[in-house]
Order: structure tokens, then sequence, then C-alpha cells
């Protein structure tokens, strides 16, 4: 079965790498949110796709999620001690990625190529494409003025209130090359367990229309990041309630509304099923181990195949 998953960070590099355990290389194409790109120290950091490259190749800070294990921050400190900004943790390992990654860009080469180049070296053999060759900067409409992604989400620890978002540049996005091909040959597209506002949603404003609900279409399945009415990383539960809906499994199906064939939510939210047209799996979501991402991105397909 050919998938494509659609990954932001953390929740959505675990679900991505249950299922690079599961299916050969040439069967899952990860299109992952760029939205979250900034730039710091004059480097291009891109979050996400460096979070889910880590992950796949089983170079991730385990306790953290995003960044490298084994890692140093003797750069970092240097510079915070000669009065750099000190907001964003660079690891030693991990400014490496940086590093090369900005010299490249400036020597024309374009995000997908690097990041091409980069799995190759880290021994990734699924396909891991950005969404877009193109600058998007995902910006955080609050009650303090609009600021960019990091700054709200790591600066100011998703303090203040969120009114809405924006995603700067999008556009001018074009799907990076070859991923409006992978979806063509796909038999489903999997939303992992991301959060549906910013990390899953620049992406689908990407491939709109052919992932509109609309379109001629593929089959789009998604696994909710909330459970219990809470997230397991990061502020999807406050921005929900932060713009006046209830965060539940519920909210992010209706989020995604009629893009969905089917929603994959945790048995601690069974009853929030009922309420939904689509069909549903409703199992264990949590991925506390390497095992717990491989028996879930199992289920999901499973599941899938047997629709
Ligand atoms: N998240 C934090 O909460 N604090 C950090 O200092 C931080 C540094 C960092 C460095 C490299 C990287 O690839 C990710 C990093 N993240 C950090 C995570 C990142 O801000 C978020 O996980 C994503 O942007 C949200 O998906």
């Amino acid at each position: 079965m050919k998938i494509v998953a659609l990954a932001g960070g953390v929740g959505g590099a675990k679900l991505a790498h249950g299922l690079a355990q599961i299916l050969p290389p040439q069967d899952l194409t990860i299109i992952v949110n760029t939205g979250d790109d900034f730039e710091h120290y004059g480097l291009y950091i891109c979050p996400d796709l460096d979070t889910v490259c880590y992950t796949l190749a089983g170079l991730a800070n385990p306790e953290t999620g995003w960044g490298r294990v084994d890692e140093s921050w003797n750069v970092i400190e240097n510079a915070k001690r000669l009065g750099g900004p000190g907001w964003f943790n660079l690891g030693d390992r991990d400014l490496g990625t940086h590093i090369e990654r900005t010299r490249r860009l400036k020597e024309g080469q374009c995000l997908s190529e690097i990041t091409r180049n980069f799995c190759k070296v880290w021994g990734i053999e699924h396909t891991v494409l950005p969404m877009t060759d193109q600058y998007v900067h995902t910006i955080v409409e609050t009650d303090e003025g609009d600021l960019e992604f990091q700054e709200y989400f790591v600066h100011r620890r998703c303090e203040p209130h969120v009114k809405g978002f924006r995603f700067d540049g999008i556009e001018k996005a074009e799907p990076a090359p070859g991923a409006r091909e992978a979806i063509a040959e796909a038999d489903a597209v999997v939303i992992c367990p991301s959060n549906p506002w910013v990390s899953i949603d620049p992406i689908l404003r990407v491939f709109s229309p052919l992932l509109s609900g609309e379109g001629p279409g593929v089959r789009v399945f998604a696994v909710s990041p909330i459970i219990g009415g809470e997230t397991v990383k990061g502020p999807a539960a406050k921005m929900y309630r932060e713009l006046g809906i209830e965060p539940s499994a519920l909210a992010v199906a209706n989020h995604y509304g009629g893009l969905l064939a089917g929603f994959v939510l945790d048995q601690i939210d069974s009853e929030l099923s009922k309420a939904l047209e689509v069909k549903t799996l409703v199992t264990d979501t949590l991925m506390k181990s390497t095992e717990d991402r491989k028996r879930l991105a199992q289920e999901v397909l499973n599941w899938i195949g047997d629709l």
C-alpha cells in the first residue's frame, strides 16, 4: 500500500517513524510542514523537517523529541556569553545541519534537494519532502500583535492569546518536486497527529485543491493529536480554546471536515466516535515507545487496507 504522510514536528515524526518501520521506502513519502522555518543567527532552521529526519534516522533527542541525541551546547553557550540571543537552543551537532543547509541555500540549491542529500547521508531511505521549496512563514496573530511562529512558540512559550493564523508566502508556494506525483499514486494520505492549525493547515493550503475534499481525490485519514481534550505535546488544545472551540478529537475531525475518509481517535475518546459521520478507528494512540509507533502505524494501515 502506497502512503503519503503529512507531518509537523514531534508527534507527526513519531507516527511517520512507525510507518517507516513497516512500509518499504518506495511506498512511503513524508511531506513535512515548513511554516515553522525561520532564520536565527543568520542560519536557516527547519525545525519540523529536522525533527522528522532525525527521528527516522534514530538521531533525535529522546527527551525533547527535537534536536539531536548526545548533544552538547558549547557554541550557543559561547554566543550567549558574548551577548547573542539564547532563547532558541541550538546544539553543537544540530548546528552543523543548519550551517550546511544555509550554505547550500545561498549557493542556490533548493530545500527539497538539500533534504534529499541530507537524508542519504543519514541513511534515510524513505522519501522526506518539505511541503514546498518556497518560503512560507507561519504568523500567529495574538492579543500582543503578530508573532513569528518560533517567537510565539519558544520565546513566548505560547503565552500570548491566539486570535488567528496567517501563512505568509503561501499563495506563491508550489508543492515540492515529486509531492504531487506521490499523492496521485498514493492509496491513502495519512495526516499524522500534529497540530492542525499550524503544522497541517499550511501543508493542506499548499496542496489545495489536490487535498481539498472536492477533487477526484485520494482517501485522506487523520490521527487525532488531541487525547482526552488535551494535546500530548504542544499548544493545539490551548489554541482551540482561545479560538472559542472546545478542544477534543471531535474538534480535530471537524477541523478537517469533508476532507476525511476516516479518523483515528484514542480509546479514551471512544464516545466521541458516535458523533462522527466518517469511519473511525478507536485505539491506543499514545506513542510512548518506539514499539508504540510501529503498533499504531500497523493498526492504521490494517484499518485503511480493510476499508
Ligand atoms: N523547541 C523548544 O521548545 N525550545 C527550543 O529551544 C527549541 C530549539 C530547537 C532547535 C532545533 C529544532 O529543530 C527544533 C527546536 N525546537 C525547540 C522545537 C521547535 O521549535 C518545535 O518543535 C516546532 O517548531 C513545532 O513543531
